[in-house]
């Protein structure tokens, strides 16, 4: 076949070099017809107090502890947590190198402490429903958790992520979020680590500084950006309407940050968010979350880190149809429709006043 190669419409491959992977992108079947599951909307018109919810103030939680009557954001130690502070060690029985059993069946014991995270008293006030004050709170809620772990315990990260609507497992919506601290470098914010560090021997830049000026120089995949940070749908993402808040300056963590900046960030988390509502005119379901410098950092990862939030939402062309990794993503690699630039088009093109607000 002859022709020139368009992005728009032949298949290829994309390199995420955040994570060594790749993704295949076909944009030549965004046009294909579905008869597959349509997901239910997530119902607004929620209540401000739901006394049955576990998180409202004053309410009892499942496991019999009763909520103070808190007015802006409540921390507590999660309930049903992953990980526990006080455990055994484990010790790795038969450590001979040469034994198959230790080489293949590897475990480690893994100690942390898990917290939940209320936004808002109010039931029904998620993020793009919070002012940019509000929002502010939060990341200072987030900042002290990180600075009181650091301090406190020898734990080495905390992810600090936000499961938002029922079709990402969410089992509650007043909105909140987890921080969950572990003992170890979880694997996504490792292998984010490893190609910084590559990046940074190959180069002697930062990765994702590098990136964010390729990113402004043509900036076709920024949705929104202002003095501190990039909302971009990267080059590489893999769900339809992924998005990436990149810091313009080489920082490693929030409590870096000086107020302005953080006053930024929540400028930029609102206006997203409220996209995101706008796009299908429902309560967007999204998986989020930072990665930061950890908290009990080894070697060069202060240096290398370089804070940013993904946010990873499920939905393909409506309110009703969510994507699944399956099939080829699953067994071959993870595979789009839409380009990155067309997600970011779409996102672009919606008004950053909340439909529930006009
Ligand atoms: P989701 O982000 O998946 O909705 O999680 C809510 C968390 O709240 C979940 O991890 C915790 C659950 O363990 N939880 C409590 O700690 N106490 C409760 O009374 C209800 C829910
Ligand atoms: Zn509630």
């Amino acid at each position: 076949m002859t022709g020139t190669f368009d992005f728009n419409n032949d298949s290829h491959r994309r390199y995420n070099p955040l994570t060594d992977s790749w993704v295949l992108v076909s944009p030549h079947r965004t046009q294909r017809p579905w008869q597959g599951q349509q997901e239910k909307t997530s119902a607004d018109g929620l209540p401000e107090y739901d006394p049955t919810c576990y998180l409202c103030p004053g309410n009892v939680r499942a496991t019999g502890p009763v909520n103070p009557k808190y007015e802006s954001t409540f921390v507590f130690v999660n309930d049903y947590a992953a990980v526990k502070v006080d455990q055994p060690p484990y010790e790795q029985s038969g450590a001979d190198d040469d034994d198959l059993k230790s080489r293949l069946l590897q475990a480690q014991g893994t100690r942390g402490t898990c917290f939940v995270i209320c936004f808002s008293p109010k039931h029904n006030v998620t993020l793009p429903l919070m002012s940019v004050a509000e929002i502010e709170n939060v990341l200072d809620t987030w900042t002290a958790l990180y600075e009181k772990m650091k301090t406190e315990t020898t734990f080495r990260y905390l992810q600090i992520f936000e499961n938002k609507g029922a079709v990402m497992g969410c089992s509650n919506p007043h909105p909140h979020c987890q921080a969950w601290c572990t003992e170890n470098l979880p694997s996504e914010p490792a292998k984010e680590f490893t190609s910084l560090r590559s990046y940074k021997a190959q180069h002697g830049t930062c990765l994702l500084c590098d990136y964010a000026i390729v990113e402004q120089q043509d900036p076709i995949r920024i949705v929104i950006q202002n003095e501190s940070f990039i909302a971009l749908v990267p080059f590489w993402a893999v769900w339809p309407f992924e998005t990436l808040i990149l810091a313009k300056s080489h920082t490693a963590s929030l409590v870096d940050f000086s107020p302005k900046q953080k006053t930024d960030l929540a400028d930029l988390v609102q206006k997203l968010t409220i996209r995101y509502d706008n796009l299908f005119q429902t309560s967007f379901p999204y998986s989020m979350g930072l990665h930061q410098a950890p908290i009990n950092p080894l070697q060069d990862e202060s240096q290398l880190a370089h804070f940013h939030m993904h946010f990873y939402p499920p939905l393909l062309r409506g309110a009703t149809v969510r994507k699944f990794l399956v099939g080829f993503e699953m067994l071959g690699e993870p595979q789009r429709d839409l380009t990155a630039e067309q997600a970011a088009d779409r996102i672009r093109a919606v008004e950053e006043v909340h439909y529930l607000l006009k």
